[in-house]
């Protein structure tokens, strides 16, 4: 028996450690040295942001809860305003609603970028081979110049994740490698142009001031269309002639990803994007062992059995508590056990595209992605896997990219982006949607036109809680058994299964 604990495992957003116990593999069909039987997921810090937000005005929460996260706070901040609506009994405007799209749809392309070229390839790219680089871009020879003198002082880097590294196998084709470098370089732009068309409405980001229950509180202009728009082309663009490429080239490169890092078979999805208050362009649903079901927030309990909690377990989210107890005995994570009818949910775009083929919606959505899965010999049950979750997530990029032009086509310059709501002395209201990372739900209670309770179930916490009260294991600690690794001293094959699901802990923990 060996243990491999790596920590931390996220190169940002926050402090995840994954402790795993390894036995021999025996089963000779395999090189491999190791088999992990079991894995805990650690979130290492507490935040509190629900606790802070208890007797505050509600109508500050939108503002309050984007600080739980600079990766995906538009999501919380919209999960704030939907709950909001629904406790002040009030719904969005149409602009609002599309205003609220595309600022989402702008974090959603900055955090897909992020994730894959910054966070993620960089477990299959190999970096030293930068060294050969002989073009002329400036970036890149930048780059080169900088590797050059890494390894020259055999230094750890101040700039990680380049070095130090697991080794492992790595691409071995040097200009895939080059390219995918370039790729890395150029993605840094792209992001900045992602966030940079959601400030043409959102102002500033990754914290916008424009979201307020009902929609958003500037006005539609022309000109505002028009410059998103060309935002817009440019991104679109980069998605179907770079990114969505590179996750086909890193797909075939790597096929046997596709049976690596399967969850459980139970999806969760609570639908994003509203194209009217009753309907959504990603649809909601929950499919557990092939079955379909229409996504009920009722069901939704959180356990803190093994979380650093001393509150109330099993409770659903209107009821749930904050009460931080670092010293409790048995508690390995500051993440609480959500749990969709008791069971461990597995959410992030994989989900959410099983989610739309059971439904059968977004059509052309699951046709590119049976046609990329049929390139490496593959079913739509393969999205279960860690090169799946990155195989969905650059399909949807690319789609709600695409859906994100034909929001700016419906902005109305002659109506309102919002419209006025009074604050109620009492009231309750909740806000489910999907963040890039997955489900996202809000749950606010008002007493005395202020915050009585503010509860967060983010979707880091659903993938990466520890084990619930019953002793479930959670997504990805699941995910992660059964996993081969060649050398435990580089455990390469973990920390690709894991941040297959881009897991966030600022997020998670809240
Ligand atoms: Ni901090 Fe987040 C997303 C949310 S993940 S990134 O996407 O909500 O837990
Ligand atoms: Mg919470």
């Amino acid at each position: 028996m060996t243990i491999v604990k790596i920590d931390p495992l996220t190169r940002i957003e926050g402090h995840l450690k994954i402790e795993t116990v390894m036995d021999t593999n025996t089963d000779s069909k395999f090189k491999e040295k190791f088999r992990v039987r079991e894995a805990r997921s650690t979130g290492l810090m507490f935040r509190g942001v629900e606790v802070l937000l208890q007797g505050r005005d509600p109508m500050d929460a939108q503002h309050i809860v984007q600080r739980i996260c600079g990766v995906c706070p538009i999501a919380h901040g919209i999960a704030s305003c939907m709950a909001q609506e629904v406790a002040y009994r009030t719904e969005a405007t149409a602009n609002g609603r599309l205003i609220q799209n595309l600022i989402l749809v702008s974090d959603y392309i900055h955090s897909c970028f992020t994730h894959f070229y910054l966070l993620a390839a960089l477990d299959f790219v190999n970096v030293k081979a930068i060294l050969e680089y002989k073009g002329n871009d400036p970036k890149i020879s930048g780059l080169k110049q900088w590797a050059q003198q890494e390894l020259k002082d055999n230094r750890i880097s101040p700039v990680a994740p380049f070095l130090p590294r697991y080794e492992g196998d790595y691409i071995e084709n040097v200009d895939v490698n080059i390219s995918l470098l370039a790729h890395y370089v150029q993605a840094f732009d792209m992001r900045a142009l992602a966030y940079k068309m959601g400030c043409v409405f959102g102002g500033k980001m990754p914290h916008t001031m424009s979201l307020l229950p009902t929609g958003a509180n500037v006005n539609v202009r022309v000109d505002d269309i028009l410059s998103a728009k060309t935002k817009l082309e440019e991104l679109i663009t980069f998605i179907n002639q770079v990114y969505l490429p590179d996750v086909a080239l890193l797909a075939k490169s790597y096929p046997q990803y596709f049976k690596i890092g399967k969850g459980p078979e139970a999806f969760l999805c609570a639908g994003v994007f509203r194209e009217s208050n009753y309907d959504m362009y990603i649809k909601p649903g929950v499919v557990i062992n092939g079955a379909l079901e229409e996504f009920n927030q009722e069901m939704i309990t959180e356990d803190v059995r093994f979380s650093y909690y001393s509150s109330r377990s099993k409770m659903h989210p209107f009821e749930s508590e904050t009460k931080a107890d670092p010293y409790k005995q048995g508690a390995y994570s500051w993440l609480k056990a959500p749990r969709y009818k008791r069971k461990a949910m597995q959410v992030g775009p994989a989900a959410r595209l099983l989610v739309q083929y059971a439904r059968k919606n977004n059509h052309e959505m699951c046709q590119l992605s049976d046609k990329l899965l049929e390139e490496i010999g593959g079913k739509p049950g393969d999205l279960n896997s860690a090169m799946g979750r990155h195989l969905a997530r650059a399909v949807e990029c690319k789609f709600i990219a695409e859906r994100a032009m034909q929001w700016l086509d419906q902005l109305n310059p002659k109506e309102p982006s919002a419209k006025d709501f009074d604050l109620p002395e009492t009231g309750i209201g909740y806000g489910c949607l999907e963040a890039p990372r997955g489900t996202l739900g809000h749950w606010l209670k008002i007493k005395n036109y202020v915050i009585e309770n503010y509860q967060c179930v983010v979707p880091t916490t659903w993938n990466c809680s520890p084990r619930d009260d019953d002793g479930q294991p959670s997504a990805v600690e699941q995910s992660l058994e059964g996993t081969l690794v060649a050398d435990a001293e580089n455990p390469i094959e973990v920390g690709r299964v894991v941040r297959s699901f881009d897991p966030c802990i600022a997020c998670s923990v809240h």
